[in-house]
C-alpha cells in the first residue's frame, strides 16, 4: 500500500466525521492529507505507548480547524483513539472536540484553533529542544535530538503573531523547526488575494528561514523536501506546499465552500467515487492501512528503546547531570526553597519588581527548569539573570531569553516551552501590555500550563510615562481569565512568597503584578509572615483584639498606605483591620470558614483600596462597602502627585472611612 492511498483514506474519514457531526471543516484536512501521511509514515518519531517520551518529535497542527486530520492520524497510528471517537466528532464528552485540546486527547501536543498560536507554540517547542540539547547532550550520549513539525495555514501566516514568532525563530536559527505551509490560497471569505498578497517565500527568507516549495499533493516531492529540511540544520525550514483545499471533491475542491461546512452526502459520494473509495462504507479503513502504521510504529519503537538504553547509560555515567535532567522533567522546586530567598531589610523602600529580580537570581540557581526573559524590558522588569549570558542565534546555553518587542509571540513561545514539558518559562513586560499577550495567556490557562508572567509597572504609579503606559483595567481583565492566578504582592517579602506560589502551581499560569515605585518592606518581626499570601488574603494588622468595626482591604502598593490610614483610624477608638489581599484566585480556593474568618460578613464597613478599576470588588466589600479605585485613564505626572490627585493617600482613605462610619 502506498502513502497516496492512506491520504485518500484520511480524506474519507475527514469528510465522514464532518458530515456525521453536521459541522466542521473538511477542506483543510483533505488538502493536507498528503503531507500528513508522508510525515507520519516516513519521518515522524513518536511512540503512541509513551506519549510523554521527552525525545519524541513534536507535531503541531496550527490551523486547529483541520482537527479531523489529526484525529484520523492519531486513530490510525494507534493512540487509542478508537473509531467511535471519530464518529462522535464535536460531541459532548468525546475525545474529538471541534478543535484539538491538549490534555484531553492522547497525542495532541497543543490546543489550537486561534490562528497563529500554534505557530508560536512550535517555535517555543523548538527553542526548548535546542536548550535541552545544549544542556544535556554529551559526546557519547544524545538525550535530546528531535524535530518540531508544524502545519501552518494562510490564516496562521496572516496573523501578526506569526510575524513575531517566525522572525524570532529565524533569528535564533532554530534548525530543527520544520513548518509546512498549506498554501491553498483560500480562507473563509474566498481567495487569499482578497487580503493577502505578499511573497511568503521572500518574507520567510528575510527572516532567515530555509524555504522549499513543493506540489503539496506529490508524495515524492514532500518526502524529498522533508529529508532536505531535516538535513538543513542551520536554519528553520518552511516547506511551501501548493495545495487544493478539499482535494478530491469534484465540485468543491479549490473553493471556500469546503472550508467550514460538510460537503453533503451527494458530493461525498462523488468524491469517494473519484478517489476510488467505497461509496457506501462511511469511516472506511482497510486493514492494510492499520498494518502500515503498525510497521511504522515498530520502527519507532526501536528508536525509543535505543533512547531508553541511552538514558540508562547516561544515568550511570552522568549522575549530576541526571539529577538536573530529572529536575527539569518534573519541574522540581526544592522543598527548602524558602531558605534560598534573599533577605529584605525591614522598612526599606523596595519596588516589588526589584525584589522580584533578587528572588529570580536565587531561583535561577535552585530551580533548573526555570528559564525566561523579557520582551525587551529586562532592565525594567528585573527579569535578567546577572552573568547568565544570553540565548542567541545558534547559542542556547544562556540564562536569558531576549524575546524582542514581541509580547504576543512571547506568550505563545512560552506556551510552547511549557508544552515541551521540561521548562517553567517566565516572561516579562509592563502590565499594560498584558493585553498584547492575552490570547496566549488564555490558552495557557485553558491548557493548564505552568507559565509565569512578570508584569511590572503595575499601575498609574509608574508615573511620568502617562496613561498609555499606566495599567487600569488590566488587573480586572486578568482576573476574568479562568485558571489564571493573579498575584499583586504588597512588598518585597510578599513578592518572594508569590514566586514560590507560582512555582508550586503546576496546572496553570500565574501573573505577578509588580510595582515600579518603591514600597516599604513590611517588618515581618512585627507583622505576620508573608507566606500567608498563599491563602490569597490574610489579616495583616488589627488595632486590637475583637470583632472588627472596619476592614480595609488592599493589594500591592496600596497595602502600606492602608496601614498608615488604619493606625490613624484606630485613634477613633474603633477596631480596625487591614487585610492584605494579593490574590483573589488564591482566596477563592479557601474554605468558607477561612474566608469568613478573614472577611467576616458581619462587618459591613469594608473599604477596598486598589490602583485599578473597581470592577469585581463589590464581591468583597459588600453592599455597604466602598472602594477607592481608579475608573478612568491615568495621567502623566510624578507618582506622588498622582497619589494625591487620585486619592490614594492615607488622608483620603481616612476621610472615606470616617464618612462610612
Ligand atoms: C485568531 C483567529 N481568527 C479567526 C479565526 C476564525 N477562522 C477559522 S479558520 C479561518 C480562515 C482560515 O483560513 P486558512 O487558515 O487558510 O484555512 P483554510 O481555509 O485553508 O482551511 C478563520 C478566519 C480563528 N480561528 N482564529
Ligand atoms: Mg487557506
Amino acid at each position: 500500500m502506498k502513502t497516496e492511498t492512506v491520504a485518500d483514506i484520511i480524506r474519507g474519514l475527514a469528510m465522514d466525521a464532518v458530515q456525521q457531526a453536521n459541522s466542521g471543516h473538511p477542506g483543510a484536512p483533505m488538502g493536507l492529507a498528503d503531507f500528513a501521511s508522508v510525515l507520519f509514515l516516513k519521518h515522524l518519531k513518536y511512540n503512541p505507548e509513551k506519549t510523554n517520551w521527552p525525545d519524541r518529535d513534536r507535531f503541531v497542527l496550527s490551523p486547529g480547524h483541520a482537527s479531523t486530520l489529526l484525529y484520523s492520524l492519531l486513530h490510525l497510528a494507534g493512540y487509542g483513539l478508537d473509531m467511535d471517537q471519530l464518529k462522535n466528532f464535536r460531541q459532548w464528552d468525546s475525545l474529538t472536540p471541534g478543535h484539538p485540546e491538549y490534555g484531553l486527547t492522547p497525542g495532541v501536543e497543543t490546543t489550537t484553533g486561534p490562528l497563529g498560536q500554534g505557530s508560536g507554540n512550535a517555535v517555543g517547542m523548538a527553542l526548548a529542544e535546542a536548550v535541552m540539547a545544549e544542556r544535556f547532550n554529551e559526546d557519547d550520549a544524545t538525550l535530546v535530538d528531535h524535530h518540531t513539525y508544524a502545519i501552518v495555514s494562510d490564516g496562521d501566516l496572516m496573523e501578526g503573531i506569526s510575524h513575531e514568532v517566525f522572525s524570532l525563530a529565524g533569528h535564533l536559527k532554530l534548525g530543527k523547526l520544520i513548518a509546512f505551509y498549506d498554501s491553498n490560497r483560500i480562507t473563509i471569505e474566498g481567495q487569499t488575494d482578497l487580503a493577502y498578497s505578499e511573497d511568503t517565500r521572500k518574507r520567510m527568507e528575510s527572516y532567515g528561514w530555509h524555504v522549499l516549495e513543493v506540489d503539496g499533493h506529490d508524495h515524492a516531492q514532500i518526502d524529498e523536501a522533508l529529508t532536505d529540511a531535516k538535513a538543513h540544520t542551520a536554519q528553520p525550514s518552511l516547506i511551501i506546499g501548493h495545495t487544493l483545499i478539499g482535494k478530491g471533491s469534484p465540485n468543491k475542491q479549490g473553493t471556500a465552500n469546503c472550508h467550514g461546512s460538510p460537503l453533503g452526502k451527494e458530493e461525498i459520494a462523488l468524491t469517494k467515487a473519484a478517489l476510488g473509495l467505497p461509496v457506501d462504507t462511511p469511516f472506511y479503513v482497510p486493514e492494510e492501512v492499520y498494518s502500515l502504521f503498525a510497521e511504522r510504529k515498530q520502527v519507532n519503537l526501536e528508536v525509543y528503546r535505543t533512547w531508553e538504553r541511552t538514558l540508562a547509560a547516561y544515568r550511570e555515567k552522568y549522575p549530576d547531570e541526571t539529577t538536573r535532567w530529572e529536575a527539569c522533567q518534573h519541574r522540581l522546586v526544592p522543598e527548602d526553597i524558602s531558605t534560598h530567598m534573599p533577605a529584605f531589610e525591614a522598612d526599606a523602600s523596595v519596588a516589588t519588581r526589584i525584589a522580584s529580580g533578587k528572588v529570580l537570581q536565587a531561583l535561577n540557581k535552585t530551580v533548573p527548569a526555570l528559564l525566561g526573559g523579557s520582551a525587551d524590558l529586562g532592565p525594567s522588569n528585573n527579569t535578567e539573570i546577572k552573568d547568565g549570558g544570553s540565548i542567541g542565534p545558534g547559542r542556547f546555553s544562556g540564562a536569558n531569553i531576549h524575546f524582542g518587542i514581541r509580547e504576543h509571540g512571547m506568550g505563545a513561545v512560552m506556551n510552547g516551552m511549557a508544552l515541551h514539558g521540561d521548562i517553567i518559562p517566565y516572561g516579562g513586560t509592563f502590565l499594560v501590555f498584558a493585553d498584547y499577550c492575552r490570547p496566549a495567556i488564555r490558552l495557557a490557562a485553558l491548557m493548564e500550563l505552568q507559565t509565569i508572567y512578570v508584569f511590572t509597572h503595575d499601575s498609574i504609579f509608574l508615573g511620568e510615562d502617562g496613561p498609555t503606559h499606566q495599567a487600569v483595567e488590566q488587573l480586572a481583565s486578568l482576573r476574568a481569565i479562568p485558571n489564571l492566578t493573579v498575584i499583586r504582592p504588597a512588598d518585597a517579602t510578599e513578592t518572594a512568597a508569590a514566586w514560590q506560589v507560582a512555582l508550586a502551581r503546576k496546572k496553570g499560569p500565574t501573573a505577578l503584578l509588580l510595582t515600579r515605585q518603591g514600597v516599604p518592606v513590611i517588618n515581618r518581626s512585627i507583622y505576620p509572615p508573608a507566606d500567608l499570601l498563599k491563602s490569597g488574603a490574610y489579616i495583616l494588622w488589627q488595632s486590637r483584639e475583637g470583632h472588627p468595626d472596619f476592614i480595609l482591604i488592599a493589594s500591592g502598593s496600596e497595602v502600606s498606605i492602608c496601614l498608615d490610614a488604619a493606625r490613624k483610624l484606630a485613634e477613633d477608638n474603633i477596631i480596625v483591620r487591614v487585610v492584605s489581599m494579593p490574590s483573589w484566585e488564591l482566596f477563592e480556593e479557601q474554605t468558607p470558614e477561612v474566608k469568613h474568618q478573614i472577611l467576616p460578613q458581619s462587618c459591613i464597613r469594608r473599604l477596598a483600596v486598589e490602583a485599578g478599576c473597581d470592577m469585581g470588588w463589590e464581591r468583597y466589600v459588600g453592599e455597604k462597602g466602598r472602594t477607592i479605585t481608579i475608573n478612568r485613564f491615568g495621567a502623566s505626572a510624578p507618582h506622588t502627585i498622582l497619589a494625591e490627585k487620585f486619592g490614594f493617600t492615607p488622608e483620603n482613605i481616612l476621610r472615606t472611612a470616617r464618612d462610612m462610619l
